[in-house]
């Protein structure tokens, strides 16, 4: 059952033949329920950046303090100082050796989302690090230069982990990405965008209702870095930033306020072969988009937003509400060396698919107790391979959304893929899907088919990367072998 047809049945008073605990719980009022509005405010804080550390610092994931609103001292968990954690900066090549510690008083593990690494090294939700306990992470770099991201993924608690605060950037560099010149040091910006829900004394709170596990859970109030109505100084020339949208379900359609194009040049997993030029980037829980934005058009004084625009392709619950995210003020008069490459770095086609599954993805009102989200009408089980594939293999998964009204990052662990069709919904490849990927969206209507190379022995997950999704069980296993 679709959701608008579970609301409307609920309208008949069905209510108690098909609830059960969860929904009594959440009250009658659904849509309250969903999409808490984003307030608006003034941008008077300054973005803060997490720190870069190299590829054999340890990690400690704790609970810590840190302030989210000003005044108002709050724990959280982070992998550092507090929120969230440094970004992690990395050769191509280079073998990274990290000893990570878990300093909570739960069980936590660390993903490398994007990147490509030998399954035990992967974060399976069944490799837990418990309370006090270390786990030393290693593996090589073989991969082409990209902005992958790190979290906790432990089933059940993945979106509880990551809404608290675990979560940060695992950049990957090359000569090939280095030859292109382009913005770098204090130019080149990471913009971590996530929504929270704050409590008056301006701590985290996360408690979804069964709505919200349908729909995901959405806060009101959106940081950046960690940064609450962020602003950030900028000169009037090209900046690179690094987005990664590591909310829980919340999808943006980033723009600028004042209409002005700006360029994708990478997604999740590398540069893409040629800058694209939009005036819209749709980007969805677990996505990364590497964006050149140009300033010089701007006289010192003025200022820009980084602004969520509405949109009706992804459900009920998303795109409702238009609203700002960080504020670019001109503060300097520069000149800019950086000129816009024609072409970027080449994206081999992947061919030759041996064996295509697919994958029906569905969420179903009636399985309150084991899970509503599903994937072939199975929801996650730790214990069942679901599918196995040959170790060396070229596959085409699809992932059909056709007969949903909610959208779902689908995420692959131990692969890049290529984007290869998208039948129904929007109908289309879009600019930030013409490179490597690791998550694709998956709008209501669609059917999603992508192309990857299995070079990684061992079993892996893949699942919905809408954290409640997820959690609920629309995941599963997959081994090659
Ligand atoms: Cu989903």
């Amino acid at each position: 059952m679709k959701r608008n047809e579970f609301l409307k049945s609920l309208g008949f008073g069905t209510i108690a033949l098909v609830a059960g605990e969860g929904l009594l719980s959440c009250g009658m009022n659904m849509d309250a329920a969903v999409a808490p509005n984003v307030t608006d405010g003034e941008f008077i804080n300054a973005l803060e950046i997490p720190e870069t550390i190299n590829g054999t610092t340890p990690l400690v994931a704790q609970s810590i303090q840190d302030e989210l609103l000003t005044g108002k001292k709050v724990m959280v968990q982070g992998y550092h100082n507090g929120i969230l954690g440094p970004t992690f900066r990395v050769q191509k090549g280079s073998n990274i050796n990290i000893a990570f510690q878990n300093k909570m008083s739960e069980h936590s593990n660390v993903h490398w989302h994007g990147l490509v690494v030998p399954a035990e090294m992967d974060g399976h939700p069944e490799q837990m690090v418990m309370p006090n306990e270390s786990f030393n992470i290693q593996f090589p770099i073989n991969q082409q230069a990209g902005t992958s991201w790190y979290h906790p993924h432990i089933h059940k608690t993945t979106a509880k982990q990551v809404a608290q605060g675990l979560a940060g950037l695992f950049i990957v560099e090359s000569p090939e990405e280095k030859a292109l010149n382009l913005p770098s040091g204090s130019y080149e910006i990471p913009l971590i965008i996530q929504d929270k829900r704050l409590t008056t004394d301006g701590s985290i709170k996360y408690n979804p209702t069964m709505m919200e596990v349908m729909s995901g859970y959405m806060g009101e109030t959106i940081l950046v870095n960690g940064t609450y109505k962020p602003f950030l100084n900028v000169a009037t020339r090209f900046y690179r930033f690094r987005v990664l949208n590591g909310s829980s379900a919340r999808i943006y359609n980033l723009a600028l306020s004042n209409g002005a194009d700006f360029y994708v040049i990478g997604s999740d997993g590398g540069i893409l072969p040629q800058p694209e030029k939009v005036k819209n980037l749709m980007v969805s829980s677990g996505e990364r988009a590497d964006i050149l934005i140009d300033f010089s058009t701007l006289k010192v004084g003025e200022q820009v937003y980084l602004i969520n625009e509405t949109f009706s392709t992804m459900g009920t619950s998303q795109g409702t509400q238009s609203y700002k995210i960080i504020d670019f003020i001109v503060k300097n008069q520069e000149s800019d060396t950086f000129k816009m490459p024609s072409s970027l770095i080449p994206v081999p086609k992947i061919a030759g698919s041996s064996k295509t599954r697919k994958f029906t993805i569905t969420m179903d009102m009636m399985a309150m107790s084991g899970g509503m989200h599903k994937i072939n009408g199975k929801v996650y089980d730790s214990n069942r391979v679901d599918e196995t594939v040959s170790f060396g293999a070229t596959e085409t998964w699809e992932f059909d959304n056709s007969t949903g009204d909610e959208a779902h990052p689908m995420h692959i662990h131990g692969v890049q893929f290529q984007v290869v069709s998208r039948i129904g919904g929007r109908n289309t490849i879009f600019p930030q899907e013409k490179g490597w990927k690791d998550t694709v969206l998956v709008a209501p209507s669609e059917k999603v088919q992508v192309i990857m190379k299995f070079e990684q022995k061992g079993k892996f997950v893949f699942h919905c990367h809408n954290l409640e999704h997820g959690d609920d069980g629309m995941m599963l296993n997959f081994e090659v072998k």
